[in-house]
């Protein structure tokens, strides 16, 4: 028995072990597992055996990680993890990751053999294949069973780290009958090697996620060799320092790793397992090094493999005995996912009724309210505010009307504006807060969040500076692909933060966040605008959007009263001409009041323009032709204006179109003379128009 953090006393999901498998160093790998006469070995054979001949079949992948780590997978699959295959998106199911993405037959062979429905025999065949369910990499979405999009290196330890702290946050909502689940992981050297890895098991074990439980494969080998050629780290030693408990097993021996994950279940600090493996296990030439990696083994090498595990059985084939015993481990879950079920059920009704909406992924029914309520108190103040500031008061209201709302901040809480009032703290061990201080971690913030949205019942935003992107590119491009509800709030977005330079000056970054398929970028122009792009990313739960935010204050641009979200749209005339109209000024964000300057000097010459506002070229670029063409201004001058590289304008400008922004890195200056410098004003406007018509 363990005590749960709220300090009632409960049993750990976990299945008593037949008494020879318990603790014992000197077990032997082939002890009964399971009521039925199937050996572990012949369980973890199974793994192996599906492993090399999916890898034969496609002439590709990597057959080495899941040899070896078939063991742990084996006592962690059958003995440990919750989870009903008849119900794969169970919210109270332990989550498991397989961050060494590159074993993803590790992960298909026991979605397959466990019985969940989208994993066939037929599906393993085509392992790599187009349209196929397994993909080379597990990729979320594609079956029942794959948690998160693996491959790159590091970024699955991270997304489990964000997983686990959704369930305590959850936990913590919604109390131990209904949310109380695990969340393991297991990762490569690789995955260690990565800085990543770093930043993740720091907030872990800051936070001291109880419930996080690492298997590491710790085999000594990666691509190009030993590990020792390029790594001499003292893992344990380094987890240990992070906050974590740590253990070492023989990643073969059954009871010994039963032993440690039994232990790592009750600890309060995320547990470490260094499980010491052999790549590609059962492979006589090529078990131990590096040509087990990532090539397929070789049909004369697999005759021997089998030959060793004594697996005498033809590629694809599971002898009925041993897939008679995955599949009672599989339908084992029938029965906790049931008293789940009741428990549920038991809930206070009004409470049950939150945990099942947010467990949806539906807001609450009014919270629109809350952010058209901050829209209208922009419209009836008018402040010149920075759009930062004006996202902190959008928050204000935001965060009290939906309780799923999780925020935080990469250290830059107050320049960001992410911790609105009364948004109390996440803190080690204390989880009923909102609010998270991620400290100088932006990939691991931004994959966290990854985590936290897969997991569902939360709604996580995250803050830094528009910069720092860089540092969050790769987990904000695998949360566009797994199409998840992930909002960055990225502030001091141009040359307009002025005085800390062209280091923390982005240039190049909204057009390089622009590229990435499926991410929505928003330019809001002031307070109004603002409201309007946290409403949509809050209602777009298809996939990730980003807040680009000036530091510097903007003059209120919209003036018009009016409930419609004209953001919704991407873009809009937000000044029509005087007159016919000559010229479209179309800006984004800061750079729409330079618009409206230089709409006025052109007026005062004689010259009508309209001022376009484009908030969101994701939105625009889903509006009709005809909608697009009538808000550019056919046959127009456009002048497209925005304080970054002119990478993507062609698209609205056209090939005679005129760009005013940046062509090289800022300066460090006030951000006025900055503007000036790099001719960025409604004066450089004016002329560029003037020296065209
Ligand atoms: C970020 C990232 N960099 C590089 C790679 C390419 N890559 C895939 S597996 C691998 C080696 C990983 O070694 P290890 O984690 O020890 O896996 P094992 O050799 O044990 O299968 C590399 C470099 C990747 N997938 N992701």
């Amino acid at each position: 028995m363990f005590a749960s953090h709220s300090g009632r006393a409960m049993p750990p999901h976990r299945v008593t072990p037949p008494a020879e498998m318990t603790g014992s160093r000197m077990m032997d790998d082939t002890a009964a597992l399971h009521p039925s006469h199937a050996r572990h070995s012949d369980m973890a054979n199974a793994i192996r055996a599906l492993a090399m001949d999916a890898v034969e079949k496609a002439k590709s992948g990597h057959p080495g990680m899941p040899m070896g780590m078939a063991d742990a997978a084996t006592v962690l699959f059958s003995s440990f993890l919750k989870f009903d295959p008849a119900h794969p998106d169970w919210p109270d199911r332990d989550r498991f990751v397989l961050s060494a993405g590159h074993g993803s037959m590790l992960l298909y062979a026991l979605l397959h053999l466990t019985g969940y429905a989208d994993m066939t025999m037929e599906e393993l065949k085509n392992f790599r294949q187009l349209g196929s369910r397994t993909a080379g990499h597990p990729e979320y979405g594609l079956a029942g069973g794959i948690e998160t999009t693996t491959g790159p290196l590091g970024q699955g330890l991270a997304n489990a780290v964000g997983m686990a702290l959704a369930e305590r946050i959850l936990n913590a909502r919604f109390g131990d009958e209904v949310v109380d689940h695990y969340t393991y992981a297991i990762t490569g050297d690789g995955c260690l090697m990565e800085g990543i890895s770093h930043e993740a098991i720091s907030l872990a074990g800051h936070l001291q996620l109880g419930k996080l439980i690492v298997l590491w494969d710790d085999n000594h080998v990666s691509i190009d060799g030993p590990t020792a050629l390029a790594v001499s780290d003292d893992q344990l030693a380094r987890f240990r320092a992070a906050g974590w408990d740590v253990e070492r097993v023989d990643g073969r021996q059954s009871g010994e790793i039963y032993g440690a994950l039994a232990r790592a279940q009750t600890t309060k600090t995320p547990s470490f397992i260094a499980c010491r493996t052999t790549i590609g296990f059962g492979a006589p030439h090529k078990a131990g090094s590096a040509t087990a990696h990532g090539a397929p083994l070789g049909g004369a090498e697999i005759e021997v493999a089998r030959q060793a595990l004594g697996w005498p059985w033809p590629p694809f084939e599971i002898p009925a005995e041993v897939a008679a015993a995955w599949r009672a481990v599989g339908a084992r879950g029938a029965e906790p996912y049931r008293r789940w079920r009741q428990a549920l059920g038991r809930l206070e009704p009004k409470l049950r009724a939150e945990f099942e909406r947010a467990s949806a992924g539906r807001l609450p029914a009014r919270w629109q309210e809350a952010a058209l309520a901050a829209k209208r108190h922009f419209l009836e103040s008018k402040p010149k505010l920075a759009t930062r500031q004006a996202s902190k008061l959008v928050l204000d209201r935001l965060v009290p009307a939906i309780p799923e709302l999780i925020g935080g901040s990469a250290d830059l809480t107050g320049s960001n504006g992410t911790q609105a009032d009364d948004m109390p703290v996440i803190k080690p061990g204390d989880f009923s807060g909102r609010y998270i201080h991620y400290g100088v971690r932006e990939h691991a913030m931004a994959a966290a969040m990854s985590g936290m949205a897969l997991h569902r019942g939360v709604v996580p935003y995250g803050g830094s500076f528009l910069i720092f992107t860089d540092y969050c590119r790769p987990a904000i491009r695998l949360a566009a692909m797994m199409r998840q509800r992930v909002i960055y709030v990225m502030t001091h977005d141009s040359i307009g933060l002025g005085e800390d330079g062209p280091t923390h000056q982005p240039v190049e970054q909204l057009a390089s966040l622009r590229a990435i398929p499926g991410l929505r970028v928003f330019r809001p122009a002031d307070g109004v605008e603002t409201a309007e792009c946290w409403a949509l990313a809050l209602a777009h739960d298809k996939g990730p959007s980003l807040l680009s935010l000036t530091r510097q204050a903007v003059s209120q641009v919209r003036l018009a009263a009016g409930e419609e979200n004209l953001s919704a749209r991407g873009g809009y005339v937000l000044a029509p001409a005087e007159g016919k109209r000559k010229v479209s000024l179309i800006a984004t964000g800061s750079e729409v009041e330079v618009a409206l300057a230089a709409r006025t000097q052109l007026a005062a010459a004689g010259i009508p323009a309209a001022v376009v506002s484009l908030p969101s070229w994701e939105l625009f670029a889903e509006e009709s032709a005809a909608y697009r063409e009538e808000v550019l201004g056919p046959g127009t001058l456009r002048v497209g204006i925005e304080a970054g590289i002119a990478w993507g304008w062609e698209r609205h400008l056209g090939p005679d179109g005129i760009f005013i922004g940046m062509t090289r890195f800022g300066a460090s200056a006030p951000y006025a003379a900055l503007y000036k410098h790099f001719g960025i004003t409604a004066e450089a406007v004016a002329a560029a128009v003037k020296a065209r018509l």
